[in-house]
Parts: C-alpha cells; sequence; structure tokens
C-alpha cells in the first residue's frame, strides 16, 4: 500500500466517523434535500422475500452499476408477524440485513412501511389473523384496525432505529412511506376514509423518523406528507402543494405475471422515455417497479391466481441476471441525467414549445449554461427540431438529453446497449445444460380421495373458504352424500347435473371419489360455476368437492373480505327437471389435504415407506405426490425446474416450498404481438407473449436451497402430470450482442462540458455477468452489416474485424470497442458505417 492509499484511507476513515453518513433529508418544490443540497435521484424496487440474502449484494451491485442511487422496499408485515405479537425477521424475511446490505454498497434506502404493501403478496401484506379480531374493519377508521396497524409501524420504526438506519442516524433510509395507493380505492370508504388518510399521516409523523413521509396515489395526503405519483408515465403529475416536490413511487418495468394470462413486456424505449419525460418536465424522484422482481416462494403470491415468478420483465430478471438491453439502456440513461443533475437542481424547467408535439425543456444554472430536453411525444411521427440555432432529429416518441444545451448525449429511443440473444433467463437452448430426472428416480403417495383425517369436522351448509382455513392450507374439502330413493336397475345409474358455484379461485369435483370435473377462474374474476353431468347410484353417493385458494387478494376495496370457495350446489335431475339445492345441507370439512398432515414435503419422510417406488410410474392422475432425489449441477448460479408435463400444484426442495405450479393452464389464445411498436401509451396489455401458451413452466430453485449430493424434490400435482418429463437447468452461457453506428453519439459518461464530446467515437461495449468471461465471438463486422441480434450478416462494405475484436475480448469479463476507421481501418469511405459484434459469454 502506497503513501496516497493510506492518505486516502485515512480519508475515508475520518468521513465515517466524522459522521459524513449522518444526514438531515428534508424537501422543497424541487426536490428531497439530503444535507442542504437538493438532490436527483434514481431508485428501483427490490423485495427483500423474494430473493435470498445470500444474493442480496449482487442484485444491489448491479443495481448500483445500473445507475441506481436509492432501493425501494415494501415490508410484509404478514411474514413478520405470523402469530400475533410473534415476530419474525430471520432469513430472507431479514429486514435489518437488507438494509444494511443496500448501506454497505453505498445506496440510500425509501422503507414503504405501509403496512399494506398490496405487491402482489398474499393479502396484500396483511396478517390472515387480522380478519379474525371481532369487530375489526380494513384501511379505515376503525379503532381496532388502527390500533394494530399502528402498532406494526412504531415495531418497525423502533427497529431501524435501534439498528442506527435512519439517516439522521447514520444509516441509508431517507423516506418512508405510510399507506399505499389508498387513493385508488378511498372513494369505497366514504367518510371513514378520508379520517383515516388523517390519521395515517399524523400517527406515521408521530413517530419521529426524521426523515420524509409518502403516501403515494394520494391527492389529499396532508402536510408535511409528500403525495407521490404512480403509473406508466407521471410527467402530468403535480404535487398537491407547491412546496412539495414531484415525486414518482411506482413506475413499471412491465407488469406482473398471473396464471392463466400472456405474459407482458415493456419495451425499454419507452420505459426510458417515460422517466426522461419525468425528469424533462420537473421530476427528480423516480423509482422503478420493479427493478428486480424475484419469485413468490411458499405461498407468498398475492391473488387471486398471481404466479410464482415475479419476474416483472424487470431490468433484474427474477434469476437475478442482467436482463438486456433494459438494464443497460436504462443505465445509460441515468448516466445522462446525472450530467444535467446540477442544471436541473438549480432552477424550475423553462418551457419552449418547438412543434405540435414537440417540446423542450431547459434547465438554467446561470443566464447562458443550460441543459434541455428536448421532446416529441407524437406516436407515429418523427421530427428535425430546430434549437438553440442548431438542428435535431427527434424519432417519434422519444426524449434527447442535452447538458450543454448543445450536444446529444442520449436519446430513448436510440439503444446503443448491448443486447442477449435470449431475454429470459433458461430460455436460450445453445447455453442451458438440461439434467432429465428419469422415470426411474420416482416414487409417489396416492392421496385419499375426501376427509381422511380427524381433523374434519361437520356443519350444516356452505362455508366461505378464507374464514375456515385461516389460510392454513390452500385446500378445503367439502363432503357430503346424495341418496338416490328412486329404485334404478342392477347395473344402471341415474343421471343427473350438478350445478357449482364458487368465489374462487379453483375446485375439484368427485363424486363416488371419481373425478367428474375441475373448475377455476382468472386474476380479474376468480370466480367461476361448474356445470357436470353425473352418474348416480341407487342408495348413498360421495360428493367430495376440493376447494383451492391460489394466493389471497391483495388489491381492491375491501378486497379483504372478498371471500373464496364454494358457495352454492345444486343437483338437478333430468328426467323430472326437479332441483335439489344441497348447499344448506350437512357437510363435512377438512382444511389441508392428508399429503399436508402426513408431512410428505418434509424432508424426514424422505425415505419413509409410504412413498411407494416401482417401474409403474403413475401419470395423468390427480392428487398424488411425487417424490426424486437429484444431484445438483455444478457451479454456482440459479437453478430452474421445468413443470411443463405436469397439471397443477405445489413443488419443495429439501423440504423448502418453491411456489405453486400451473402449466395446464394456458394463455388466450389471442392479444400477443411478437413485434411490440413502443410508440404510443404504454399499458399492461399491449405487448403480451406467450398466447396459448403456460403462463410460467420453469420454476427457480435458490442455489442456496440445494448442496452436493442428493436433494429431494417434491410435488404435490392436483390436477394430473408425467413427472418423467421434468427437468432441472442450470445456465452456462450468454449470446450477447450490439450493433452502434459511428453516428450514435459516444457513452454518455465520456461527456465533460468544454469537450469537444462529438469528436470522441461511439463505442461498442460488451460485458458478461462478473466471473464470466467472453469465449467466442460468432460475429463481426464493420461497414454496413445487415439482420438483428442473432441473425446478422456482412453487408455490402464489410471489413472483418473478427481478429482486432477477439483480440480485445476474448478472455475478458467485458470489453469496449471504438467504432472508428482510426481503429477499424475503412472498408467505403464516404459510407456512414456501423459495427456488429454476436459474442458467447461463458461460465
Ligand atoms: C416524538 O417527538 C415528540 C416531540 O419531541 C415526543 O413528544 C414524542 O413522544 C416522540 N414520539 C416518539 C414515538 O418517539
Ligand atoms: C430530418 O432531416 C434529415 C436531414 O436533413 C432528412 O433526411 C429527414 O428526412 C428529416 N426528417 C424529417 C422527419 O423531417
Ligand atoms: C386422530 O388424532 C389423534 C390424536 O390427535 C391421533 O393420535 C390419531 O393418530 C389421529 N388419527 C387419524 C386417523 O388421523
Ligand atoms: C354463476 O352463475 C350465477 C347464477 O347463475 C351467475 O349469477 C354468475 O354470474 C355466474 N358466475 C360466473 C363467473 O359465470
Ligand atoms: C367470515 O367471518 C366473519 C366473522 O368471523 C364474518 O363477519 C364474515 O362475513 C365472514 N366472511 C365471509 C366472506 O363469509
Ligand atoms: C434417506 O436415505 C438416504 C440413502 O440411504 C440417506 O442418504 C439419507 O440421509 C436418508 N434421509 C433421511 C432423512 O433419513
Ligand atoms: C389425462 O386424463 C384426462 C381425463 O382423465 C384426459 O382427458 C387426458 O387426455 C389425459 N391426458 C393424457 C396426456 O393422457
Ligand atoms: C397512476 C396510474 O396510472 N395508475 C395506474 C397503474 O396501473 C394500473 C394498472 O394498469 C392502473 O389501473 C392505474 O390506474
Amino acid at each position: 500500500m502506497g503513501n496516497k492509499d493510506l492518505v486516502l484511507l485515512v480519508l475515508i476513515a475520518v468521513c465515517v466517523f466524522e459522521g459524513c453518513y449522518c444526514k438531515t433529508v428534508t424537501y422543497d418544490h424541487r426536490a428531497l434535500v439530503i444535507d442542504g443540497k437538493r438532490r436527483v435521484l434514481q431508485s428501483g424496487s427490490i423485495h427483500y422475500p423474494r430473493s435470498m440474502p445470500e444474493v442480496w449484494p449482487e442484485i444491489i451491485r448491479k443495481s448500483k452499476e445500473g445507475g441506481l442511487d436509492v432501493i425501494e422496499t415494501y415490508v410484509f408485515w404478514n411474514n413478520h408477524e405470523p402469530v400475533r405479537g410473534e415476530y419474525y425477521f430471520e432469513g430472507r424475511f431479514d429486514l435489518v440485513r437488507f438494509v444494511k446490505t443496500v448501506q454497505e454498497a453505498g445506496l440510500l434506502v425509501h422503507l414503504r412501511i405501509g403496512p399494506y404493501a398490496c405487491a402482489e403478496w398474499n393479502y396484500g401484506g396483511f396478517p390472515v389473523w387480522l380478519h379474525f379480531i371481532p369487530g375489526i374493519q380494513f384501511r379505515t377508521t376503525n379503532d381496532l384496525f388502527k390500533n394494530e396497524m399502528k402498532r406494526f409501524l412504531a415495531k418497525i420504526v423502533s427497529l431501524m432505529k435501534d439498528a442506527d438506519l435512519f439517516a439522521s442516524q447514520g444509516g441509508p433510509i431517507i423516506l418512508a412511506q405510510v399507506e399505499n395507493e389508498y387513493g385508488n380505492v378511498e372513494w369505497a370508504y366514504g367518510v371513514g376514509g378520508e379520517l383515516y388518510v388523517k390519521w395515517a399521516a399524523e400517527t406515521a409523523v408521530s413517530l419521529n423518523t426524521s426523515v420524509p413521509w409518502v403516501m403515494c396515489q394520494q391527492e389529499d395526503a396532508p402536510d408535511p406528507i409528500i403525495n407521490t405519483c404512480n403509473g406508466f408515465y407521471c410527467d402530468r403529475f403535480t404535487p398537491n402543494s407547491p412546496s412539495k416536490p414531484k415525486m414518482w413511487t411506482e413506475n413499471y418495468s412491465g407488469w406482473f405475471l398471473a396464471f392463466g394470462n400472456a405474459i407482458p413486456y415493456r419495451p425499454v424505449e419507452d420505459l426510458a422515455f417515460s422517466v426522461a419525460r419525468f425528469f424533462e418536465t420537473g421530476g427528480t424522484f423516480q423509482n422503478y417497479y420493479m427493478y428486480f422482481g424475484g419469485t413468490n416462494f411458499e405461498r407468498t403470491a398475492g391473488g387471486p391466481l398471481v404466479a410464482t415468478s415475479y419476474d416483472y420483465d424487470a431490468p433484474i430478471d427474477e434469476y437475478g441476471f442482467i436482463r438486456q438491453p433494459k438494464w443497460g439502456h436504462l443505465r445509460d440513461l441515468h448516466k445522462a441525467i446525472k450530467q444535467c443533475e446540477e442544471f436541473l437542481i438549480s432552477s424550475d424547467p423553462t418551457y419552449l414549445q418547438l412543434g405540435k408535439n414537440l417540446e423542450a425543456h431547459i434547465y438554467y444554472r446561470t443566464s447562458n449554461k443550460c441543459a434541455a430536453f428536448l421532446a416529441n411525444f407524437d406516436s407515429s411521427l418523427d421530427a428535425n427540431v430546430t434549437f438553440n440555432g442548431n438542428s435535431y432529429f427527434l424519432p417519434a416518441w422519444s426524449v434527447s438529453i442535452l447538458p450543454d444545451c448543445k450536444n446529444v448525449i442520449f436519446n430513448t429511443a436510440k439503444v446503443v446497449s448491448q443486447r442477449n440473444l435470449h431475454g429470459v433467463s433458461f430460455s436460450g437452448t445453445t447455453s442451458v445444460n438440461e439434467f432429465s430426472l428419469a422415470s426411474s428416480a420416482w416414487s409417489w403417495y396416492k392421496e385419499e380421495v375426501g376427509v381422511s383425517s380427524n381433523h374434519s369436522f361437520i356443519k350444516p351448509g356452505l362455508l366461505e373458504q378464507i374464514n375456515t382455513t385461516k389460510d392454513n392450507s390452500d385446500y378445503l374439502w367439502y363432503t357430503t352424500s346424495i341418496n338416490v330413493k328412486e329404485s334404478i336397475a342392477p347395473g344402471q345409474e341415474k343421471e343427473a347435473f350438478l350445478h357449482i358455484g364458487s368465489l374462487g379461485h379453483a375446485a375439484l369435483v368427485f363424486v363416488n371419489k371419481r373425478l367428474v370435473g375441475f373448475g377455476f377462474g382468472n386474476h380479474e374474476d376468480a370466480s367461476f360455476n361448474l356445470s357436470e353431468k353425473i352418474s348416480l347410484n341407487q342408495g348413498d353417493n360421495t360428493l367430495d368437492i376440493l376447494s383451492m385458494m391460489v394466493g389471497l387478494q391483495n388489491y381492491g376495496p375491501w378486497f379483504d373480505i372478498a371471500g373464496a370457495g364454494i358457495y352454492s350446489v345444486i343437483l338437478a335431475d333430468l328426467k323430472k327437471s326437479s332441483k335439489d339445492d344441497l348447499s344448506s345441507g350437512v357437510w363435512t370439512y377438512q382444511v389441508g389435504v392428508e399429503g399436508e398432515y402426513i408431512g410428505l414435503d418434509k424432508i424426514s419422510l424422505a425415505n419413509s415407506s409410504l412413498w411407494i417406488q416401482g417401474n409403474r410410474l403413475p401419470i395423468n392422475r390427480s392428487l398424488i405426490w411425487y417424490k426424486a432425489t437429484f444431484l445438483a449441477p455444478e457451479g454456482k448460479g440459479p437453478l430452474s425446474l421445468d413443470l411443463a408435463s405436469m397439471g397443477k400444484g405445489q413443488a419443495w426442495v429439501n423440504g423448502q416450498s418453491i411456489g405453486r405450479y400451473w402449466p395446464a393452464y394456458l394463455a388466450p389464445s389471442t392479444g400477443c404481438t411478437t413485434n411490440c411498436d413502443y410508440r404510443g401509451a404504454y399499458d399492461a396489455s399491449k405487448c403480451l407473449r406467450n398466447c396459448g401458451q403456460p403462463a410460467q413452466t420453469l420454476y427457480h430453485i435458490p442455489r442456496t436451497w440445494v448442496h452436493s449430493g442428493e436433494n429431494l424434490l417434491v410435488l404435490h400435482e392436483e390436477l394430473g402430470g408425467d413427472p418423467s418429463k421434468i427437468s432441472l437447468l442450470t445456465r452456462t452461457g450468454q449470446e450477447v450482442c450490439a450493433h452502434v453506428s459511428e453516428a450514435d453519439p459516444p457513452p454518455a459518461d465520456s461527456w465533460q462540458p468544454n469537450l469537444e464530446f462529438m469528436s470522441q467515437s461511439s463505442q461498442v461495449r460488451l460485458t458478461c455477468e462478473q466471473g464470466w468471461h467472453i469465449s467466442m465471438i460468432n460475429f463481426a463486422s464493420f461497414g454496413t452489416p445487415r439482420g438483428h441480434c442473432g441473425t446478422f450478416n456482412p453487408g455490402n462494405c464489410h471489413a472483418n474485424v473478427l481478429s482486432v475484436v477477439q483480440q480485445a475480448c476474448i478472455g475478458q469479463e467485458g470489453c469496449a470497442i471504438p467504432v472508428s476507421t482510426a481503429r477499424l481501418g475503412d472498408p467505403c469511405p464516404g459510407v456512414l458505417k456501423s459495427l456488429a459484434i454476436e459474442a458467447l459469454c461463458s461460465y
């Protein structure tokens, strides 16, 4: 260590101990003010329980490298207080560890305590026990609810204070949120709702966190609470007081996935456009919801029918891999906005109309020093605009950023960042290793149909499901008998129609222990009706209905009392046109299925003789448990289980639930597009993929849940599937590519005022995941290459630059190649040229 290093170290030490990290956080009409200075902040949502603590540092590092300043998370009450008064903050629910991990990376935290989270999380994050406090009403001016909510808010605040995590204590938390999107539903709560908003605000402020509080989607948020915007665009948003800054708490990077739906994605050109428009029009804090979505492990998925993957088409994908070009293009955007920060915080924007759907916003530091944003918000027409005496080309639906009111260092529609050939982890074929779980390895256990244990009880009438199961299980058996009094000839059966009405979410129906029907709802409406023609014997017949929950409702007015389960069962006699309403008859109930009581998912039963092994593996059978062991593939990366051959159920690895699966539920066959036009207003149904396909076939197994040697896989299959076709995937490579023109701007981070920026050359930059390296260059051409990533071809003008690229890149984690004739030669002088490269990153 040299002397210089020593001096630096001492300086850092002094900084830390003299309290450089002790911050005061306030706000004014422009921005959050941290230690007296207005800040322009990029934020991203990462929900700690949706990944493992072991990978938090890596995900946060990738967030920081992507240009984020702040990490935002909800706090998940139901998991932190599973039983009233008994708290849990271990493992991936270790909130303090998460906040400290963010702090160690040098980033800030926005803690959205809520405690209502929504978040496609089970019951919106409310503990189900809350529902059973007699007289309680959620999210309104109800003392029982307010007491519980206040207690939990105070609990989290004191947990943070005790660990010195608020900014004033030297910690990273600069912002807190109370409630969440209540403004969207407040109308349904009447005056009680308005009083509740005031109470929530006062309660939050009384907790003395020393950082500002926000309420999102809450126009009537009382002072000093900042009301913030959520949505796909927030450029038109204004806060409810001229003393509050314009802040955006949820900018949807994509959208969540539900079983039975097509996969939503949001083009990065549109996402970048929305962000640039927001900062252009006076915004100073923006948060991506989600920056990393992760996985809904166990039964944490909200509902109804929210899928296990919470990938969200986010810049970091479900498995923690960087998604390109989303991550890279946004990083370039963040760098460009950062270059304007001193201007943005110096003044309010000056507006300039440049034409129809064309405008500029200019930020002055002094009367002749400015930064500007030029926007074309027309959804189809490109334009040339004149600004400051210069002419600029503005593609439709794009914003250009000019940190000196002259040079364009970034345009939202021009993606120069690298792309990944297969946007979604594990969807590639060449770079994925697949391990089949051969059929001989499987054992099984056939579950009883109907009530099987002495946990059953008898009640008249049909019970509401959540009230009955208290969400201790997804399953509730409804069992009754149907007595056919009329005489039926031997060998004959009586035919009848069974009509079942359910509030949701799915149900299997058995008559005399034989499966006769399966009904299910969807995310938009979980209720369904089921009509089946059935055959009955003379005398007693059994009717067993297994009603299944797929995530408790997490959104909407009074969502907590929406209810679930069977509410009507009617038997119609075909001949006599008479109806028999069984709804009010006597029913026998059982919460949970037999295998759950036995504990078949547990490691301790892995060698139990309950498991049957043999060469006649039952397939396509409902209510069956499967078990296999597998050796963990080599490497450190995440694993994925391909369950495409299965129906519907839950899966466990070494006793840990990896969540629900439902590949048998296909998305509607129409409504998708392979080539989504990013121009024009986006909504969650605009750019869908995978129509007619299962929403999710691949299921994430965290690496930390497997060990060397044999690992246990258990499935509870409800519908019917073929486990012998299950395979385990691990990613070993990633094909990356980039295509950059001489005319593209040089990298935004090389911008310096007063430097001849445009005389520098643009660059192709390729980067692999940390620890990976470029092992092969599949294509490299400088000239007029044609085609897209994955299908590049040399054009008429072509310099073979393979050896130049190989020399710079092979064996490296990343490389940068200037797009210039000085470096690459000139195959066709006078022609505008570009450099296209396709490479393979290997683990
Ligand atoms: C917050 O500060 C006020 C004024 O100093 C004090 O009266 C109150 O007890 C504090 N509340 C909490 C929860 O610390
Ligand atoms: C913008 O200007 C360029 C160069 O003069 C021209 O080629 C192009 O057609 C113009 N585009 C539009 C939309 O006016
Ligand atoms: C019924 O419950 C008792 C006591 O809880 C238990 O010992 C017994 O094994 C149970 N029987 C069945 C069939 O589950
Ligand atoms: C189920 O049937 C009832 C009564 O016929 C009807 O009111 C309801 O809309 C139906 N529900 C669905 C989801 O079709
Ligand atoms: C659940 O039970 C509560 C009382 O415990 C009752 O008020 C409520 O109506 C029930 N919910 C449904 C959907 O039946
Ligand atoms: C089950 O048997 C295997 C092989 O004999 C052994 O390695 C494993 O530890 C056993 N598991 C349990 C939970 O007993
Ligand atoms: C599975 O069983 C169902 C009904 O029993 C039948 O309709 C379906 O064709 C079977 N599928 C396969 C793959 O055997
Ligand atoms: C403010 C805003 O635009 N909110 C929207 C967020 O997205 C959902 C789903 O598309 C809309 O329902 C909200 O209105």
